[in-house]
């Protein structure tokens, strides 16, 4: 049959030329979808001069159906993985066992991380503010809506200096003072280093960063935020990576969310560092709670903000495939060299 042979013809030659995921799926469309040209030709075979060769017409589109599903599934994982190898080859990877080499001094990973994504936000428009690292409960917890005795405040265990002070549990302390400074509109990112009297394991530490960042302007809604957090990911793996948001709770975002992605080290399969998952939680983020903006003398008829408090040591762990993240704070120059 003339018609067979050129459907073959056109799926192989379409076949060889499809070089990613996105073409696979149009041309898995395109021959096996609900309309697709093999599953037509299956349900009106034209042509056929006898029932016998109906039957043989229908045999050989059923086994032409079979090989392209299973081509197209095997060659998309195919893709899949190199993918997931060159990405590799990119990413830096470090080797506790390699001898110390220390001819030229050089920059822990997290001030590495810290310079590129500030960088970034910079460029985006957004200042860069310092913060104390020891703090008082009002600016962590009160003006972050979380009022004492709230149950929220289980959530973020701290250490509690003999005069009240608190060590700051996240960045996100630093919202209020940064909201008087300035007022609206604004834009702004801080880094800083959190305190939690956390259980050890290979993806927390009781001593860490994040770098929280503000926009409070006319309009700003979740389309913002979800732009900004892209482009800033995409920067920094140097290629796109696999997000997804979930709800989260947070007293001081309504709605609040949790922004997860892709395990680099695992590429998703579940690994010690993702908690075995396969996701890893990087960022939670949401629209700025009206309560804490007026906390921060904002406007709230006028002003609406997004803010995000991203796990900037989980970032540098997945940037530079840093398996265990007690190393980052082991002190040890066999890791920490490693970073030029
Ligand atoms: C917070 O700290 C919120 N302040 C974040 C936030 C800011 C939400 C603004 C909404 C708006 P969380 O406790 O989930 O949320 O911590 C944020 C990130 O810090 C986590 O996703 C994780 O990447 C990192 N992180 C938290 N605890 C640890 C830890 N013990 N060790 C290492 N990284 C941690």
């Amino acid at each position: 049959m003339d018609w067979l042979e050129e459907l073959k013809a056109a799926f192989a030659q379409e076949f060889a030329q499809a070089a990613d995921g996105a073409a696979l799926e149009q041309l898995r469309v395109k021959y096996l979808g609900k309309n697709g040209r093999i599953t037509k030709a299956l349900a009106e075979p034209g042509g056929a001069a006898s029932a016998e060769a109906l039957l043989e017409i229908r045999k050989e589109l059923n086994t032409l159906k079979k090989a392209a599903g299973a081509e197209i599934s095997v060659k998309a994982e195919q893709l899949r993985q190199s993918a997931i190898d060159a990405a590799e080859l990119q990413t830096p990877r470090y080797d506790t066992s390699l001898p110390l080499r220390l001819e030229k001094g050089s920059y822990a990973p997290i001030t590495l991380i810290q310079r590129e994504v500030e960088a970034i936000f910079e460029s985006m428009g957004f200042t860069v503010e310092d913060y104390a690292e020891v703090t008082d409960e009002y600016n962590c917890f009160e003006a972050l809506n979380i009022p004492p005795y709230h149950p929220a405040r289980d959530m973020q265990d701290t250490f509690y200096l003999e005069n009240g002070q608190v060590l700051k549990t996240h960045t996100s302390a630093a919202q209020n003072t940064i909201m008087r400074k300035y007022g609206a509109p604004l834009r702004a990112v801080f880094p800083g280093r959190c305190f939690r009297n956390e259980a050890i394991d290979a993806n927390h530490d009781n001593t860490f960063f994040q770098m929280e960042g503000m926009m409070i302007d006319r309009d700003i809604s979740i389309s913002n935020l979800i732009y900004f957090m892209k482009i800033m990911l995409s920067e920094v793996f140097g290629r796109p990576v696999k997000v997804r948001l979930r709800p989260g709770f947070f007293p001081f975002v309504e709605p609040g969310f949790e922004l997860d992605i892709n395990c680099l080290i695992c590429g998703g399969e579940g690994c010690p560092s993702c908690g075995h998952s396969g996701w890893l939680e990087l960022c939670p983020c949401g629209m700025i709670h009206p309560n804490v903006l007026r906390h921060g003398g904002i406007d709230t008829e006028q002003y609406t903000g997004f803010a995000f408090g991203l796990g900037l040591t989980r970032l540098a762990m997945m940037k530079y495939g840093i398996k265990d993240i007690r190393d980052l704070n082991s002190g040890s120059l066999k890791v920490l060299a490693q970073f030029v």
